[in-house]
């Protein structure tokens, strides 16, 4: 049967759901586990975690993720995380294809040129923008982190989660949900069954959130304190937003930049966050954050990102003055 399915063109029938995630990958002679660029804990987590179950029924499988060149150290002490390869490393010629929290094929930025050779794409995802651009595609905006939907797919499986799987599940499931601050209870069922296992969830949260290097607390006073307020905006709900140079970041890894955000949206005046960071001269990434009431998935798609209703992020070029113009426009 194996030599058979070999000749098998990339599938001409899309299929969705668990049940076709968990067949595949049954079936899978080799696999790529590609995590989206700039990898965060979920992203990692799950692809890690699916990695350790095919390399337990002993598929050859590679995970990697297309940048930066290493991994940020934080995620170093996930279960698996030293085997994560670079691109190049990725033998041409893997069977199936599993992009893991990634909304669009470009979000796996190289190793998206590897789904044409791969027999089916399996995309496991809970970015409300993914279109589906696997053969199999598993996307559940309900879920709050994309390692609960891994968690679905190994009960599907009747595959035992160990504590190393669960070491990587829960790294997702921490830092998507806040510490737990915005999730349903099936974020928190999923929870008390890891935690079941023996990992030491304190441990991991630590490492994951809490431990930064001694250089961001200059980070933070030199980007906090130019933050501005503009409380008209966002139909007068306000709109709070600072931004984070490439000066303001030399000596400490550029990931500390993603943190800011999380101290600037807890500013009461505004209703919304933007934390606008400059990737290159006149290149910005730009990180959105809601409260309760504005959707800044549809102000992101509308500036050419996407992401969750209360979290989401676009890239553009040009005058940061601009960019602040444009993201007042669409908040209006
Ligand atoms: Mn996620």
């Amino acid at each position: 049967m194996a030599s058979q399915e070999a000749a098998t063109p990339q599938s001409q029938h899309v299929r969705t759901g668990v049940e076709a995630v968990a067949e595949t990958l049954r079936g899978a002679r080799s696999a790529l586990v590609a995590c989206h660029v700039f990898p965060d804990a979920d992203t990692l987590g799950s692809g890690l975690a699916v990695a350790i179950m095919l390399k337990r029924w002993g598929v050859p499988v590679w995970v990697s993720f297309a940048e930066p060149s290493e991994i940020p150290s934080a995620f170093v002490t996930l279960p698996g995380a030293r085997d994560v390869v670079r691109p190049d490393d990725v033998p041409d010629d893997v069977d199936v294809v599993v992009a893991v929290d990634s909304a669009s094929s470009e979000r796996l930025g190289v190793l998206a040129s590897r789904i044409a050779g791969a027999r089916e794409t399996v995309v496991i995802d809970h970015h409300r923008s993914n279109r589906g651009y696997g053969t199999i595609n598993y996307v559940d905006p309900s879920a709050d982190s994309t390692t609960m939907l891994i968690a679905r797919v190994m009960h599907a499986l009747n595959e035992p989660i160990t504590e190393d799987i669960a070491h990587c599940l829960f790294a997702g499931l921490v830092t998507d949900t806040g510490s737990f601050r915005w999730c349903g209870p099936a974020a928190h069922l999923l929870a008390a069954e890891l935690l079941a296992t023996g990992i030491d969830a304190p441990a991991i949260t630590r490492e994951l959130l809490d431990t930064h290097p001694f250089g961001r607390l200059s980070m933070l006073a030199s980007v906090l304190g130019t933050a501005q307020l503009l409380p008209n905006a966002a139909q007068g709900r306000g709109l709070v937003y600072t931004i984070v140079r490439l000066a303001d970041i030399s000596g400490i890894p550029e990931d500390e930049r993603e943190t800011v955000v999380d101290i600037v949206r807890g500013t009461g005046e505004a209703e919304v966050a933007a934390v606008i960071k400059e990737l290159s001269p006149d290149r910005w990434s730009v990180s959105l954050r809601s409260k309760s009431s504005v959707d800044v998935a549809e102000v992101a798609s509308a500036l050419g990102g996407g992401g969750h209703t209360r979290s989401a992020g676009f890239e553009t070029d040009g005058e940061v003055e601009d960019l602040i113009a444009s993201l007042v426009r669409e908040l209006a």
